[in-house]
């Protein structure tokens, strides 16, 4: 958990330029707080969730990559399109998902996102335009180039972020999509959430090249993002987004981060991938509410008093999203069948073809 008590550290350059340097107003700093605090004490209830057995399955947590979250899908519209893998519960809260729904997803109650059939894996809205929660490595490339396809088609303004994690960038279908976008000039972001490790294995290990070459032989431009700076982030999809709504084409994100816990809830922290020391040191130097908390304290734009006000606000937001989730039911059995088979539009058609679902087939 991020201390909120303060250890400003020296810094070479003035931290107060940092807000000015990337165009982000003092009062968009402070969400921007507020929103990680939520995601870090979001998933440390979910943490405790897992441990006294209210959540089954798998869990994975973003604890440590949180600036991520905020700093790429803060600057996107509500209509944007975002699609994950499954280390996405925060992902979901920053798409607009109400932490309600996230938790009761989560716990397999009936007043989840996916009516609590799909778990931690699979959170989705369609109305907050949140495609997902996938458990297939890299299975969720393909799906979110074709959300790229139809905006294309459709001549709508809008762009398809996809995340996923660095293991993902050695599946045929990432290598397949990407030249398809590339080809279509599809508004698709493809951002790699590059921890370092895809569960014990570090990513130096599975690749001769550096991640920053993966979309290169697509002809898609590669971007390397400081991942646990939020400001940097925030401004950096803040122009991005705008350029690719604007037909900029496909874009690579190399978001360089760090994940403090185990793979999944039923992985130790550390094992014999990484060094204990590895990780405390990452959660020491890399830790992004601190870095934020810090550069905000500095600049004189926060102080402890408002932190802990901030950090209290956010517990009893995850507090209440646990209570929610308990008192939520089951699924019933009539939901066995709901949303297994797709409905046919009046037109036969199961393709996006322009045409309003009331117009006759001809
Ligand atoms: C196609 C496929 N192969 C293997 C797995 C098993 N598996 C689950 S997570 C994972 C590692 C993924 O690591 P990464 O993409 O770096 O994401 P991270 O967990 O670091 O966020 C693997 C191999 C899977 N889910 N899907
Ligand atoms: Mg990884």
């Amino acid at each position: 958990m991020p201390e909120t008590k303060t250890k400003a550290k020296k810094s070479s350059r003035k931290k107060s330029d940092a807000l000015a340097e990337h165009g982000i107003s003092d009062e968009l700093a402070l969400e921007l707080m507020r929103d990680m605090l939520l995601y870090r004490r979001f998933e440390e209830k979910a943490e405790e969730g897992y441990a006294i057995g209210k959540i089954g399955g798998f869990c994975h947590l973003h604890i440590g990559q949180e600036a991520g979250a905020a700093g790429s899908i803060k600057p996107l519209r509500d209509d944007d399109y975002v699609m994950s893998a499954y280390r996405e519960h925060t992902q979901a809260l920053a798409k607009g998902v109400h932490p309600n729904a996230v938790m009761a997803e989560l716990y397999g109650r009936k007043d989840g996102s996916s009516g609590g059939k799909g778990g931690s894996m699979h959170i989705f809205d369609a109305d907050c335009r949140f495609m997902g929660g996938h458990g297939i490595v890299g299975g969720q490339v393909p799906l979110a180039t074709g959300i790229a396809w139809k905006i294309k088609y459709r001549g709508e303004e809008t762009v398809s972020l996809v995340f996923m994690g660095d293991a993902a960038v050695n599946q045929g279908g990432f290598h397949e999509a990407l030249n398809m976008a590339a080809v279509w000039n599809l508004p698709a972001i493809y951002v790699v959430e590059n921890n370092e490790y895809g569960m014990g294995t570090a990513f130096s290990r599975v690749s001769r090249t550096d991640m920053s070459t993966k979309a290169v032989p697509y002809g898609i431009p590669s971007h390397t993002v400081d991942g646990q700076d939020v400001l940097a982030c925030y401004a950096f999809f803040r122009d991005l987004a705008d350029k690719v709504r604007h037909g900029a084409g496909p874009q690579f994100v190399d978001l360089q981060t760090y994940r403090f816990r185990g793979h999944s809830m039923s992985d130790p922290v550390s094992g014999t991938y990484r060094s204990v020391e590895e990780v405390l040191q990452a959660k020491e130097e890399r830790d992004p509410i601190a870095l934020l908390r810090d550069t905000l304290m500095e600049a004189g734009v926060l102080d402890q008093e408002t932190l802990e006000e901030m950090d209290a606000e956010a517990r009893q937001v995850s507090l209440d999203a646990a209570d929610f989730a308990e008192a939520s039911p089951p699924p019933g059995p009539e939901a066995l069948y709901a949303n297994v088979w797709a409905e046919i539009n009046p037109n036969g058609r199961l393709f996006f073809d322009r045409r309003p679902e009331s117009e006759e087939a001809s």
